[in-house]
């Protein structure tokens, strides 16, 4: 196919590719007739009985009685809820009823940052989609539920082979009665790289189109100088704004004074000044402590007056205790992960959290019988995603030294062990530490949280200390990562990074320290359009696929190229498409309402003198045979 030629022609790994390129090389469009959507799914699924996954080769295939889980019955049709509340009334509407009652409510984070942090971000659609029906049913009472944006965007494109944009379309449509939530970087979109204010607009404006309710904003340093942007997008686009206040340190310790009570106080007026209706209190690793949370969300309240959402992550083993005291202390919504993907690195325990303010002046009104059974079916879910388990075992109150974000603490320690440092991970936790003081002690989350860990485990594999980095003698060779962030690329931190590191990272060269935004020319949409729509056979380009481009160039295309040999895999079981399938076993893939593609697979052949498998299937009763390589 086309994309795939492109991708693998030499000029375009080597990223010199222009449109001229394709101009000049008309192989390049000289393809074979087009397969239809079940040939291609049928390629997809011998392609990988035949030669296994490549994220999942290594790993034991999940127990059958997993395959496919069901999800729990809709008891009623879906109540009144958040979502049409935010309908009728608007999204001030939403941020008063909020502050008036007195019940917890409740975001369940499953969707979105439960799988994030506990499986690699792998969960795919299909999983999510099912269950949707049962939350609006049998939940109606639940805030939110956060099932966009973070790491699920590229995520979706790069590893799953799915449209993200399309999982948001399905969940809302599933979900007629209960708020969607995503999380958004700010001017960090959901990459890792400040984009042009008119790229971040369109974002925001697309994303809330296609069915966004709440957009929690926050800003890799807690800038609110660079928030304004995307807080603005979602306020014009009428759509919940919950600027983001992200919490480090700890308000108590007089080591960390930067980050003290009045510090997350003036924030959370500057975000309420700069239009947010709800002020969201983003605990990324952790390590706000009961007590701390009694202080700091009675000030809030007072001081600032906006209704609070409170996130946290239970990597210590202390995030219900927390939530506890930010209940009794007048918190408005707290973030949950449905039980059987909570824990550890993922959010607090959401049954739990419910038996616990049970018969209190905090009940939140959840039935927990809806509770265990979608539970049940997000353990069988989990079950087939035992490859991308992270095999953390227990709690873990390190937590309080590194301060990494539970969505980095695996991911981290699993490059760290592909680097070899398997056996030193606790000097990589200790020099994290070291290298956020050595940055002027930062907030860190994704992009900033990226760069530290960037820089710790260079030091860690070079055996360069901390004083080492920052004598003048030594040479040091620091991560793109590093230099892009001392240039002012993300925007820049309370007091500015420190002169000296700055100095040494750039070697002279002068760093920006206004909004990169403002020195960031404006994408011209259309150009941009029409350019993808040339490089895609003259397909027609929407606004979904534009921002994905925009965000992901690279990835947007690996993904279209691979969808044109593929098809609309996204529909498959979940053990179909990481694992194929077995002779006699025989699924349903509805790649369209009402069209439903039946699969069965009848057998496989030896391999022939040219190197192939023919892959014997019946789809909808016809016989149909596919022949893929044998690349094992
Ligand atoms: C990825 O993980 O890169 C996306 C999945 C698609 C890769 C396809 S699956 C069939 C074929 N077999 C491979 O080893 N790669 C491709
Ligand atoms: C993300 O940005 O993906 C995060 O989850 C930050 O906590
Ligand atoms: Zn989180």
């Amino acid at each position: 196919a086309f994309v795939e030629n492109l991708l693998k022609h030499p000029t375009f790994l080597s990223n010199e590719y222009t449109t001229k390129f394709i101009d000049e090389t008309p192989k390049l469009f000289q393809f074979k007739k087009r397969k239809d959507r079940g040939t291609k799914v049928l390629t997809y699924i011998a392609d990988i009985t035949v030669n296994g996954h490549p994220e999942t080769k290594e790993t034991p295939r999940p127990p059958v009685q997993l395959r496919d889980p069901k999800p729990p019955a809709t008891k009623a049709e879906p109540m009144m809820g958040t979502r049409n509340l935010l309908e009728q009334k608007g999204p001030q509407a939403v941020a008063d009823w909020m502050g008036q009652q007195r019940q917890l409510l409740i975001t369940d984070t499953t969707m979105r940052d439960g799988h994030q942090s506990l499986l690699a971000t792998r969960m795919r659609s299909h999983d999510m989609i099912k269950v949707a029906p049962a939350y609006a049913a049998n939940l109606p009472q639940l805030f939110s539920m956060e099932c966009w944006g973070g790491a699920t965007f590229d995520v979706a494109y790069r590893f799953l082979q799915e449209c993200p944009w399309q999982r948001l379309r399905d969940l809302r449509a599933a979900l007629p009665n209960v708020m969607t939530q995503m999380l958004l970087r700010a001017s960090n979109g959901v990459g890792y790289t400040n984009y042009p204010d008119n790229v971040v607009q369109k974002f925001v404006a697309t994303a809330a189109d296609t069915g966004v309710d709440v957009f929690r904003v926050f800003d890799s340093l807690n800038w609110v100088e660079n928030m304004r942007v995307a807080m603005d997008a979602v306020v014009a686009a009428n759509k919940v704004c919950e600027g983001t206040i992200c919490y480090t340190g700890d308000i108590f310790d007089p080591n960390r004074a930067k980050y003290d009570l009045k510090y997350y106080v003036q924030m959370g007026k500057d975000l309420k000044a700069a239009g947010a209706h709800v002020l969201g209190l983003k605990d990324m690793a952790g390590l706000l402590k009961p007590a701390q949370a009694r202080v700091l969300i009675k000030a809030l309240k007072t001081e600032v007056g906006l209704p609070i959402h409170f996130h946290t992550h239970d990597t210590a083993g202390i995030a219900s205790a927390t939530i506890l005291a930010a209940a009794d202390a007048g918190v408005d919504a707290v973030d949950c992960a449905m039980d059987a993907l909570s824990g550890n690195t993922s959010q607090a325990t959401l049954g739990s959290v419910v038996e616990a303010l049970k018969h209190t002046d905090r009940d939140t009104g959840l039935d927990m019988n809806a509770v265990r059974e979608i539970s049940d079916y997000w353990e069988a879910v989990r079950g087939q995603y035992s490859a991308f388990e992270t095999g953390m075992q227990a709690p873990s109150s390190e937590v309080y030294l590194h301060e990494m974000p539970g969505g980095q603490f695996t991911n981290l320690k699993a490059q760290a062990a592909s680097l070899g440092l398997d056996d030193r991970w606790p000097e990589v936790a200790r020099t994290y530490a070291d290298v956020n003081q050595m940055f002027g002690d930062i907030v860190k989350v994704t992009p900033s949280s990226k760069v530290v860990g960037d820089m710790a485990l260079m030091m860690v594999s070079q055996g360069l200390s901390r004083p080492d980095v920052e004598d003048p003698e030594t040479d040091v060779a620091f991560p793109d990562s590093v230099i892009d962030m001392m240039r002012g690329n993300l925007g820049q931190p309370p007091g500015g990074f420190p002169g000296g590191i700055v100095k040494k990272v750039l070697k002279g060269e002068a760093p920006n320290t206004e909004r990169p935004g403002k020195h960031l020319e404006p994408v011209d949409l259309e150009a941009v359009r029409a350019e993808l729509s040339a490089q895609l056979e003259g397909m027609a380009i929407d606004d979904e696929d534009l921002c994905g481009y925009l965000m992901y160039p690279k990835v947007f295309l690996d993904y279209m190229g691979r969808h044109r040999s593929y098809g609309p895999v996204r529909t498959l079981p979940t053990q179909t498409f990481f694992y194929g399938m077995e002779p006699g076993e025989e699924i349903s893939a509805e790649i369209d309402p009402g069209k439903t593609l039946e699969i069965r697979m009848q057998a496989m052949s030896e391999t022939t003198e040219d190197g192939e498998v023919k892959v014997f299937f019946e789809l909808n009763g016809q016989p149909r045979v596919i022949r893929v390589p044998n690349r094992l």
